[in-house]
């Protein structure tokens, strides 16, 4: 067991420690809440350095984001600061802001206290989290520092999907034996070609690549407690990438009436209100720099996700559960066939997304 208090005392973190409790329910990371007698609260995090291999590009990624997010909301005269961006602890002896203990590698930040993280959300809300995802990127869009890709092409398909296939020629954990898999596989086979749409245009150079968040799950990011958008959390994946990334993201998980690991696919839905109102919010803030291939495309995006969530969840099933954090032998399954059901859910509203994002556009 890591003693988290150690930890602790290499950051420049004010107060006396009264606990350290577990929270969220994210994937990758190991998260804790650190309470203290008379400081702040702090957040503490065990960075899983298998998947992020390089920390301190990760930490200087953040930083700048935050110090970016931070000058914009200041020159924009905004109140309680350091509710509306996260705000990352130095060690004592130094100003970097992670921390070896030649196993693990920690970071933390300020708590932000009244606030909370949800896993479904309303229409109204959703509209919310589409302009608050839309500002975001908008805010980045002048961020001075380059920034690198912590995960090396982490939302190209065309890697994805050759991940896929040496995964399937390896079988490392046996599954490939199984009629259901080869049937799931001969599915994605069939569409794969399509989803890889946007690599091919942005070697055609018709999709630039911006600064996105590229992690923009509905629980990834805060809303106080009258249901306004705080801020935008789990920064590690803020990198360049398509803007279909948070757009399509979001709606992966927020569009689905029900969880990401629900076993009865026959609940998979694609709900069209919390597409409508996300949509509205994001053109709202989006619109000022997305150009026209980016905006029309949307409703490929919206598919996107589900169906490359659903290659990377099949993809480490038939690794033998490497990569997410799983509660039962099955959980990568079941998550690929809840993924493929919203998939096609999705596709079954295409033409209906394509006159909403249209008649967006003419207003
Ligand atoms: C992971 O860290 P978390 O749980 O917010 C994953 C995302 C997936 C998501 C699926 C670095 O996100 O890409 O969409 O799980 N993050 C990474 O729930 O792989
Ligand atoms: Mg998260």
């Amino acid at each position: 067991m890591t003693d988290c208090k150690k930890i602790l005392s290499e950051f420049d973190v004010k107060g006396t420690v009264r606990d350290i409790v577990p929270m969220g329910n994210g994937l990758i990371n190991d998260t804790y809440r650190v309470l203290t007698e008379d400081g702040p609260d702090y957040v503490l995090q065990r960075i899983n350095n298998s998947i992020f291999k390089d920390v301190d590009l990760l930490q200087h990624n953040i930083e700048c984001v935050t110090k970016h997010i931070r000058g914009k909301l200041m020159q924009a005269g905004a109140e309680d600061i350091d509710r509306r961006v996260l705000t990352f602890v130095p060690l004592k002896d130094s100003s970097r802001t992670w921390f070896s203990d030649g196993e693990s590698y920690w970071r933390v930040s300020l708590f932000i206290p009244d606030a909370v993280t949800v896993d479904t959300v309303n229409p109204e809300y959703s509209y919310y989290a589409g302009l608050a995802f839309g500002e975001f990127e908008a805010m980045l869009a002048d961020i001075p520092e380059q920034l690198g890709e912590t995960i090396p092409d982490f939302h190209n398909m065309e890697l994805r999907a050759r991940q896929l296939r040496e995964a399937v020629a390896a079988d490392a954990s046996g599954r490939m034996a199984s009629p259901e898999v080869q049937e799931i596989l001969a599915e994605m086979e069939k569409h794969i070609g399509d989803m890889c749409m946007a690599e091919r245009m942005y070697r055609e150079g018709t999709l630039p690549k911006r600064i996105c968040h590229c992690d923009t799950k509905v629980n990834n990011m805060m809303f106080d407690k009258n249901g306004n958008v705080l801020c935008v959390i789990d920064l590690d994946t803020v990198m360049p990438s398509f803007v279909f990334s948070d757009y399509g993201d979001f709606l992966r998980t927020a569009a689905n009436v029900v969880a990401e690991d629900d076993p009865d696919t026959g609940k998979v839905a694609f709900d069209m209100d919390i597409f409508r109102a996300f949509t509205k919010g994001y053109l709202e803030s989006a619109s000022v720099f997305l150009t026209s291939a980016e905006t029309e495309n949307l409703p490929y995006a919206a598919a996107l996700f589900p169906f490359m969530q659903a290659v990377r969840f099949f993809t480490d099933y038939i690794n033998g559960d490497t990569y997410y954090k799983t509660a039962y032998p099955e959980h990568n399954l079941v998550r690929t066939r809840n993924q493929m059901a919203l998939y096609r859910s999705v596709m079954d509203n295409m033409n209906e997304m394509k006159a909403y994002i249209a008649s967006q556009k003419k207003k």
